[in-house]
């Protein structure tokens, strides 16, 4: 049985969670991180001594990271779904998730923070204004990357992943945004599928 160490808020556990449901692999989600707290015990930190979420362990295997663990499980129960079959299909939606994780989330990372995460007399608009300006011009990346294709590295992969919980985070945010037509349409496909269903509804926390 696949445990999923993580609560739910985090949209790196979002990731994972998404991933398995996509799977149809059993496991079990044990909240930990925030506010249930737990990732200083020793057994917490021999899984993961960086103390974040999410963690996994696959039979005796341990893994951290998100998009790695992503790509673990695609690769080990989606090899030619989640993980497609050409390597140039895979390495598209790798280099999707890697996009995700190094270049959008930090961008609009400042307007989540202030906008949601410190109280209102403390935000720093000027970081939300500078990350919102960031953030535009990449979702235009998307959004034409997306012009013509169902899904980032085409039909559906590990690739949509990552990016839809930072696509659902950025969509929640109380900010004004420009309209990128094909990211919300692509993100209403996402939506539609069970496995994202179960997930994206979460509120912005
Ligand atoms: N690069 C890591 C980042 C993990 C991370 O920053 N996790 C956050 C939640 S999104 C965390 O554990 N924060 C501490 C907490 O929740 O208590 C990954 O993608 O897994």
């Amino acid at each position: 049985m696949l445990t999923i160490w993580g609560r739910l808020s985090s949209v790196n556990v979002q990731k994972v969670v998404i991933c398995a449901e996509e799977l149809g692999l059993a496991y079990e989600r044990v909240d930990a991180g925030g506010k249930f707290g737990g990732l200083d015990t020793p057994e917490a930190l021999a899984r993961n001594p960086n103390k974040l979420i999410p963690v996994i362990r696959d039979g005796d295997f341990v893994l951290w990271e998100s998009n790695a663990i992503v790509r673990y499980l695609s690769r080990a129960y989606g090899a030619g779904s989640l993980w497609p079959a050409d390597p140039r299909a895979a390495a598209d939606a790798d280099r999707w998730m890697d996009w995700q994780c190094t270049t959008l989330n930090p961008a609009l990372f400042d307007a989540f923070w202030n906008t949601i995460r410190v109280a209102p007399a403390e935000r720093n608009q000027a970081a939300v204004d500078a990350s919102v300006a960031k953030t535009e011009p990449l979702l235009a990346m998307l959004d034409a990357r997306l012009a013509d294709r169902e899904c980032v590295a085409g039909a559906h992969s590990m690739g949509d992943i990552p990016l839809a919980c930072t696509a659902h985070r950025w969509y929640g945010l109380p900010i004004e945004r420009r309209r990128h037509a094909n990211v919300e349409a692509w993100l209403a496909r996402l939506r539609a599928r069970a496995a994202y269903a179960a997930v994206l509804t979460y509120p912005i926390t």
